[in-house]
């Protein structure tokens, strides 16, 4: 079996998450990462908070705090949900971290050695009232195309037109509303992107596999108007990882910090890192993942993020490690996710609109949301939240069939057979023909996770449980029994281990039931199913099992009702 590098997009520390950043990167690149291990690759897993920026800052500010116990406190936040919802990071790390610190450092020093690096003195507006100064999204004004009064200095939402924060009429500070402000001159580093132009688009022509969602986005940046522009890497904040050259100071550079998108995905690299110093080993141990020249040539790496994310990963972080001249491992697939919509809406923070991670795992268990996300995954189009379609989602699938079939099985094996494996009784045609169904739908199933054609891959396991299904309710051991309880014996010893074959193959959307399956049978691993017949007479008969408890309550319709009250948001 094969190495497999699995990231997910960061998300930004300030804020708790919505469901609709879940499912765009943390939780389908959970689910394939769960996928991999289980068919038996060696998987690297890799997240961590994106902590620098102006919204850490401002967000530090709001709550009082110093900006690094802000950071530290919200890592520990996110961290815990992540773990409520099981996503099984092999580390969650901390792009504030001394690791990102010194590679992004080194990167700067590698690409100033080649050339790639352009000190240009520019004009920035200063807030004297803030005492900073402002990025562009931090300055809000009149447009001077359509005349809405809170453009912002990079974009009009209302009319989409591109800005430079010279263009607003009667400008102010978006932090503090003071108009009190002044443009000065500034230095910064300028990553000569432009220079590498045609490496990056061979590269990219190279990836044939790719979605086309992602190649389309990227080809846009790189070709469209004047094509893959230079792009200032460094900012004047106080939080961030300070401008140096390797180990050297930057004259010039005093007082200044890396742009936040030039740090955070240099932070996958060093989340290895961090990864490898957290389980006591050496460098060798994540180099093996990232330098091709140390082992990381047999490495397959996947990237999972929102489509909005695609262009700094297809353009500006290849173009950091490719203008580093050294021999680090490049992203060979990116899965890019659309968007989550909820209720026909956007999620907001500020109304209090839709349902935030925090808040999903205090109402139903991680399961819930994890099979319904999944099974509606945003990938060729955007997704839409509702509490109707979730409850039947959840309702059907998994209370229904799955939590249905396992009860009636367990229990009536309880019942009747001393909750032991059933020893009497052979399989007949009946079993044959649905170990010969599941052959099928198995190997479309791992067709599906493999090519992560992730919706399609849970639209797969729904029909296996659904053919479990079918078969037990035709089958009718209750109803046999009276007559022919061998025959019986045979039928139910062939349900236990389906229960058993779900619980594996259902592991990496459902982690917690398919735990709960899998413990009603001692001693049973989550081996995966090489061959369906073998797997469908792994119990040992007359062995003990014990009857889980209900795996999936319903979502009554006055919840239903409750939870989009309480969602609504205040619009
Ligand atoms: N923090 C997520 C976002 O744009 C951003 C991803 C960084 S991945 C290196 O919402
Ligand atoms: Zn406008």
């Amino acid at each position: 079996m094969g190495r497999i590098l699995i990231t997910s997009a960061l998300p930004y520390i300030n804020g708790i998450k919505h469901l609709g950043n879940l499912v765009g990167s943390q939780l389908p690149s959970d689910v394939y990462a769960r996928f991999a291990r289980a068919r038996g690759h060696e998987v690297l897993f890799i997240c961590a908070t994106d902590e620098h920026g102006t919204p850490a800052e401002l967000a530090a500010a709001k709550a009082g705090e110093a900006v690094a116990d802000y950071c530290a406190r919200m890592w520990q936040v996110q961290k815990d949900i992540a773990d409520g919802f099981r996503l099984s990071f092999d580390h969650f790390g901390r792009s504030s971290s001394s690791r990102n610190h010194h590679l992004t450092q080194h990167f700067a020093g590698r690409l100033a050695d080649a050339g790639l690096i352009e000190e240009v003195s520019e004009k920035q507006v200063y807030s004297k009232a803030d005492g900073r100064f402002l990025p562009d999204r931090y300055i809000e004004g009149t447009c001077p195309n359509c005349g809405y009064e809170r453009a912002r200095g990079d974009q009009c939402e209302n009319c989409t037109k591109q800005l430079d924060p010279t263009d607003l009429i009667n400008p102010r500070s978006a932090i503090s509303g003071s108009t009190d402000l002044e443009v000065r001159e500034t230095g910064h580093l300028y990553l000569r992107q432009s220079q590498l132009r045609d490496r990056l688009r061979e590269w990219i022509d190279s990836k044939t596999d790719w979605p086309i969602l992602t190649t389309s986005i990227a080809k846009k940046w790189l070709d469209d108007g004047d094509g893959l522009q230079d792009r200032g890497i460094t900012r004047d904040l106080d939080w961030g990882i300070p401008v140096k050259k390797g180990d050297a100071d930057w004259p010039g550079m005093e007082g200044k910090v890396f742009y936040v998108w030039f740090d955070a995905p240099i932070e996958y690299i060093a989340a290895s890192a961090e990864w490898a110093d957290a389980t006591g080993q050496g460098d060798a141990a994540w180099e093996r993942w990232w330098r091709t020249d140390k082992g990381a040539d047999d490495v397959r790496y996947v990237q999972f993020m929102g489509k909005d994310n695609v262009p700094f990963h297809t353009l500006s972080f290849p173009a950091t490690v490719l203008g580093s001249g050294e021999d680090w491992k490049l992203v060979d697939y990116i899965k890019s996710f659309n968007y989550l919509n909820y209720d026909g809406g956007k999620f907001s923070t500020s109304e209090g609109r839709g349902v935030f991670m925090d808040q999903a795992l205090d109402i139903l268990p991680s399961d819930y949301w994890r099979w319904w996300l999944m099974a509606n995954v945003p990938e060729s189009s955007d997704s839409n939240f509702t509490w109707e379609a979730f409850q039947a989602g959840v309702n059907k699938d998994l209370a229904d069939v799955l939590g249905n079939f396992v009860s009636r099985v367990t229990k009536f094996a309880r019942s009747r057979f001393e909750e032991k494996v059933p020893d009497t009784g052979e399989y007949g045609p009946d079993e044959q023909a649905l170990i010969e169904d599941l052959t099928r739908r198995l190997k479309a199933y791992e067709t599906h996770m493999e090519a992560i054609d992730l919706r399609k891959g849970a639209q797969e396991l729904r029909g296996i449980w659904a053919a479990g299904n079918e078969y037990l309710q035709a089958a009718a051991p209750w109803a046999l029994f009276k007559t022919d309880p061998d025959r019986a014996g045979a039928i139910v010893r062939f349900s236990l281990n389906l229960v058993r074959f779900y619980a594996v193959l259902s592991q990496p959307f459902i982690p917690d039931a398919s735990r709960a399956m899998l413990d009603a049978f001692d001693g049973e691993d989550f081996a995966w199913p090489e061959d369906v017949s073998a797997a469908l007479s792994s119990l040992t008969p007359g062995s003990a099992f014990t009857t889980p408890e209900v795996l999936f309550a319903k979502i009554t319709d006055d919840a239903r009702e409750e939870f989009s009250t309480r969602f609504a948001g205040t619009a």
